[in-house]
């Protein structure tokens, strides 16, 4: 079976619930390996494009809301974001993940122990997990940079950036 690469996302109400123990454990259960970490504050932006393919929806504006985690309040307007890679790794994460419908997903699953429907429908589901390979290098590379990965997953190139402003510790 094939190396494959993933994201997996910690969204808001899985941060504001302190989930993120319980859903660390339950996917080390795929025997995949963290490659890239990082914590989020989602822009409109960033939401929008992860989410590009529901843009026409009725609960697209909903559900960036929802993602960018403002309806939760200071300190929970983040996501946690991984990188993982292992044997069928998609496959076996998706299944730990359960059904995007928390009322739906097996009980056992991520989404089923933790994941509710809000008043106004939209999907709380704690988690999201990339669908197949050609989703999985979209997103990787939409909320990753090459140097924040350990692994080299995908090819490269150099540039050089002049006069470019960053922000370094003083
Ligand atoms: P999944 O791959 O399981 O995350 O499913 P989708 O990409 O289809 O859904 C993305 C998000 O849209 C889910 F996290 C929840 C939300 N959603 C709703 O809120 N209502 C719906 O009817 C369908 C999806």
């Amino acid at each position: 079976m094939a190396i494959e690469h993933l994201l997996i996302l910690i969204k808001p109400d899985g941060i504001k619930k302190s989930l993120t123990g319980n859903v660390l454990a339950k996917f080390s259960e795929a025997r995949a390996a963290i490659i890239g970490t990082k914590i989020i504050r989602v822009h409109k932006k960033l939401a929008e494009a992860h989410y590009y393919k529901l843009r026409n929806k009725p609960f697209f504006t909903d559900l960036v809301e929802y993602f960018q985690g403002k309806i939760y309040g200071e300190f929970y307007d983040r996501i946690l974001a991984f990188v993982y890679q292992g044997e069928d790794a998609i496959a076996r994460m998706r299944r730990i993940v359960g059904a995007t419908n928390p009322e739906e997903a097996d009980p056992m699953s991520i989404r089923g122990s933790y994941g509710r429907i809000t008043t106004k429908g939209v999907y709380e589901n704690v988690v999201h997990c990339s669908s197949d390979l050609l989703e999985s290098e979209r997103e990787i590379k939409l909320w990753f940079k090459p140097e924040d990965i350990v692994e080299k997953i995908y090819p490269v190139k150099k540039i050089i950036f002049e006069k470019v402003e960053k922000i370094i510790w003083d």
